[in-house]
């Protein structure tokens, strides 16, 4: 048994894990590394999963190509051979690739240079441009780089923190933590919420701004026209270090009016709005942190800069406790941009409008010892890179490490260009995914735990991904995978790396040559070059910049004022605010936000492998106000369908109070591979921001119906029984079905529109047995039946609204079973143990505490978030249940069934 001291591979805040490797070679317990500086021994629900999200089951462990196993060599000497023709055919630009910001920095470095470098094609891009574009832009445009000027510790050391458009609750959940630890701390500290939703990150809340979607430029544009008009601009600082503040104010004024106008124009309460502008113009100490409720808007680069000029304009920025803070969602989507790994980046935070960089990366990398052959300007980003393929003029496409046939918006018109695209290459750890039926070649990849290198969250720091266990089956790592590519087509020098540390290094160095004087970059790492192979394995969390003047690394950037650009001042821009593009009509009439779980990771390819990670929120679902469900005539826990121009969306209604009228909410988790049809892109267009190509997922246009059912059924199925049925099964050709996978079987949530006659020919057909135990109520058309087969629970199937089944625990248990015992049998059809009552809809993932189990325990007398701890365990752990915890507790007071507001909203 040993330790191995890695980092998280899930979101931006980049927590450092020890993993323990047991004597078996298996990964055993992981747990928050306490010397880490981004998370200091924390980890939230998801990373303290991620020991149950490994095995070799369901993994992807030889190459195939068109559908057939090969082995390596026949998978890359058929890459090489048709990537050659088509090129040599139709030329260099009909090559793309699409990578990800969860490969390491080392994958990225090696890709970028085989397809810029040596395939001579710019059409390189990334799921960044979906996350991270917008907020990319801002800073360009602001500060002349692409640097996030803060560090975690400022959010601690902050008076005021502002969280616009992030559910940092569930999406950063550790820095949460410290955000909330801090508060607790500092009495003064004050936290305000600005989301069009009540999120679980309102539970910190002073203030909460439920604000009209698409309206924040203009909150923040107001807010800078208020600090004018009350004295509260840094005159000094705007002076010194800064330009363009008059246009920037007198379009602020232009589209800000009084108090009273922002307020109506954000659909906000006139006095919050003023509470907040006071409170962040009274404060040096403010940081604003901004997410996906800013950056994927067909606005976004503009929303971030409005951010960023209220921090410029009162000279809240390179201080401790103040800055626009860009929150990154991927675990290395910073790491991606540093490479260059966006199509209208080069290479090291060099453009190709950079003067002189297209030579210095020429020359770096020895392309012209070939031909002198790379790109001149910028390849097409993501939305236009698929419209390029849909168009035939992409002929090659190699996916790396995301899944566009899901997480693209217009998820029809990205299938339908796969389906076109010649070659589509794919290079992917899960054996099933929406993105593989549309390769012609497949490549195992390794996935965490078996991958060595390095990653950078969101406060710029590098930190090491271990490798630890060996590889599955045939899978090679990412950047071997491209190296044996490159070999095959003629690159072999170029790319004849060992080890991820030979690649760092050059990486490194690349990023130090040149950057001096006028044109000087901020992205500079060479003191971290030539550290050789155990310098690397031993590198500690460091910030970058890392070079001669600052060999331990940066913690915060402009401290002295000094910016990026070429006379060294920041840029504050005018912004004329623009609501969505999507503009609502008479068919579609409510406003589509989409967005993330707490327990789940973008398409649950490895999270779904956890069944304690499914249990919070099981089946896919839309979150709509009342008013608009009683319109609709749809019901909680009853079905929806959306409809948008684009597609449609069906899943499980939540009525919530959370919800403002006339918008609806959905995960943009769920794919074919586990529901009929809920792919939250299916109802997003492909419309983007003129300037960074971010896509506006967060403001669709739909329609809300309830989807008709004649019967609802819960069917298990073991896995060992599974085996033997169809991939898939013929249940699923129901109008609704849903799995959820859970500990030794997986679950069914079907319904169907059309009555089913006869249940007994109906199991014959989807499971090809009869049942061994069955009871039916022909009156009210409610049916229960278990298969047993060997002595064992094959399957069980109930035939009524999933809320009559007692829970599901009990049931999962006899599914690991080796036999039926005969107390068992009796119980079987119930569902559940004579007088045993199921702890219900798990709240609590760490302790698997279920809603019902704390339900009682507060009508038992428990008043507090402490007390359910003690009786419990809830909440003890990552904490991330606590806002869950908090509501139901109000929930549970007599008078607290009103309308729900937060006691944030209390100013
Ligand atoms: N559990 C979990 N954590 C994750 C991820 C995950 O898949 N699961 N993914 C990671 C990744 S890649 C990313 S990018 C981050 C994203 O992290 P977040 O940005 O926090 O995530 P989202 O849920 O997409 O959206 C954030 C919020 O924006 C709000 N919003 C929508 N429209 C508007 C608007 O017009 N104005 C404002 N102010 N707010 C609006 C939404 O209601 C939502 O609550 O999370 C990372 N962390
Ligand atoms: N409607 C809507 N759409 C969205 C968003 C939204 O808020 N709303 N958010 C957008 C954002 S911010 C993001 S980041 C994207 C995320 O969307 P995607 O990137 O498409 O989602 P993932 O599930 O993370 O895809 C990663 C894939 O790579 C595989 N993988 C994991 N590790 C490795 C590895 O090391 N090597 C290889 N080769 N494969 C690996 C995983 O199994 C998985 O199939 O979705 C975007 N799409
Ligand atoms: S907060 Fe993010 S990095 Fe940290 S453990 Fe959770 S998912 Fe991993
Ligand atoms: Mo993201």
């Amino acid at each position: 048994m040993h330790q191995v001291k890695t980092t998280c591979p899930y979101c931006g805040v980049g927590c450092g894990v020890n993993a323990t490797v047991a004597e078996n070679g298996t990964l055993s317990a992981v747990e928050g590394d306490r010397e880490h500086p981004a998370n200091f021994g924390r980890l939230c629900v998801k990373g303290s999963a991620l020991h149950e999200t490994l095995g070799e089951q369901g993994r992807l462990i030889k190459p195939r190509v068109d559908g057939e196993e090969v082995s390596w060599e026949q998978a890359l000497s058929v890459t090489a051979e048709r990537l050659n023709t088509l090129r040599a055919k139709h030329g260099n630009q009909s090559v793309a690739a699409y990578l990800s910001g969860q490969l390491l920095t080392e994958d990225y470095y090696v890709a970028n240079k085989l397809f810029k470098g040596f395939l001579g094609t710019p059409h390189l891009d990334t799921n960044s441009r979906l996350c991270m574009a917008s907020a990319v832009a801002g800073y360009k445009r602001a500060f002349g780089a692409d640097a996030v000027p803060c560090n975690y510790e400022d959010l601690e050391e902050a008076e005021l923190v502002v969280l616009v458009g992030s559910n940092l609750a569930w999406n950063h959940p550790v820095l949460y933590q410290r955000i909330k630890v801090a508060k607790e701390r500092n009495p003064l500290m004050r936290v305000v919420v600005i989301d069009p939703r009540v999120t679980d990150s309102c539970e910190i809340a002073n203030l909460y701004l439920g604000i009209k979607p698409g309206s924040d430029a203009v909150l923040f544009n107001g807010l800078l026209a208020w600090m004018a008009a009350k004295n509260k601009l840094d005159t000094l600082y705007l002076e010194r270090h800064t330009q363009g503040i008059d246009d920037a104010l007198s379009a602020a004024q232009q589209s800000a009016g009084s108090i009273a106008e922002v307020a109506a124009a954000c659909e906000v309460d006139a006095e919050r709005l003023e509470t907040l502008y006071y409170w962040f113009a009274s404060q040096l100490h403010v940081v604003t942190l901004y997410s996906q409720g800013v950056n994927q808007s067909s606005s976004g680069t503009d929303k971030c800069n409005a951010i960023i000029n209220c921090h410029l304009a009162g000279g809240k920025i390179g201080l401790p406790g103040a800055g626009p803070f860009s929150i990154t969602g991927q675990p290395n989507a910073m790491g991606g941009r540093e490479v260059g790994g966006l199509a209208n980046q080069m290479a090291a935070h060099m453009d190709y409008d950079t003067p002189g960089a297209r030579e210095l990366v020429s020359r770096f990398w020895a392309t012209d010892n070939l031909a002198p052959i790379l790109p001149e300007g910028p390849g097409h980003k993501a939305v236009d890179l698929f419209d390029a393929i849909e168009r035939g003029e992409i002929k090659v496409l190699w996916v790396m490490a995301t899944n566009p046939a899901i997480s693209l918006p217009d998820a029809a018109h990205v299938r339908a260009a796969l389906e076109k695209c010649p070659l589509v290459i794919v290079s992917e750890c899960t054996a099933d995914t929406d993105m593989l039926p549309y390769a012609d070649i497949v490549l195992p990849a390794s996935g965490w735990s078996e991958k060595d290198g390095t990653v950078t969250n969101s406060e710029r720091r590098i930190s090491r991904q271990r490798g630890m266990l060996p590889l599955p089956g045939e899978a090679r790592h990412d950047w071997q995978i491209i190296c044996d590519v490159a070999k095959q087509l003629g690159f072999g020098e170029a790319f004849a790396y060992t080890h991820p540390s030979e690649i760092f290094d050059e990486h490194a160095r690349l990023s130090g040559v040149d950057n001096t004087g006028a044109t000087q970059r901020l992205f500079d790492i060479s003191g971290l070059a030539e550290l050789g192979r155990d310098g690397y394995d031993a590198l500690a969390p460091i910030q970058w910049p890392v070079n001669r003047d600052a060999p331990q690394g940066t913690a915060r950037l402009f401290e002295a004022g000094q910016f990026a650009t070429p006379d060294g001042r920041a840029k504050l821009l005018p912004i004329t605010p623009r609501g969505p593009e999507k503009a609502l009509s008479a068919a579609f009439p409510l406003r589509l936000n989409t967005g993330r779980i707490r327990d789940q990771w973008h398409t649950m390819t490895r999270t779904a492998r956890s069944p304690r990670l499914m249990n919070h929120r099981a089946e896919p679902f839309m979150e709509v106000h009342p008013d608009d469900a009683a319109r609709a005539g749809v019901t909680d826990q009853a079905l929806g369908v959306l409809t948008a121009a684009t597609g449609e969306y069906r899943a499980r209604v939540r009525v919530a109070h959370s919800q403002r009228r006339g918008e609806v909410f959905v995960p943009i988790h769920w794919t074919d591979c586990f529901t009929h049809s809920a792919r939250s892109s299916a109802l997003i267009d492909g419309i983007t921001d003129p300037l960074s190509g971010q896509p506006e997922a967060k403001h669709g246009a739909v329609a809300l119906a309830a989807l008709p059912t004649a019967w609802q059924a819960t069917l298990f199925v073991a896995d060992h029984a599974l085996a033997s049925l169809p991939d898939a099964p013929r249940w699923c050709a129901s109008d609704y079905w849903t799995r959820i996978p859970m500990r030794g079987c997986q679950r069914w949530q079907l319904a169907g529109s059309r009555a089913v006659s006869d249940w007994f020919r109906q199991m014959g057909e989807w499971l090809s047995a009869s049942p061994a135990l069955w009871c039916e109520d022909a009156a009210t058309g409610r049916l229960r039946a278990a298969g047993i087969e060997n002595g064992r629970l094959s399957w069980w199937l109930m035939v009524g609204p999933p809320s009559e089944l007692p829970g599901f625990a009990w049931l999962e248990a006899r599914f690991n079973d080796d036999a039926v015992s005969d107390a068992h049998r009796r119980r079987l059809l119930a569902g559940c143990d004579d007088g045993a009552v199921d702890s219900g809809p798990v709240v609590c993932s760490c302790h698997q505490v279920g809603q019902t189990s704390i339900v009682e325990a507060i009508r038992r007398g428990d008043t507090s978030v402490e007390a359910l701890g003690a009786r419990l365990a809830c909440g003890t752990q990552c904490g991330s249940c606590i806002p869950e915890l908090k509501s139901l507790l109000e929930e549970e007071r007599p008078h607290a069934r009103a309308e729900q507001i937060p006691a944030s909203e209390m100013v």
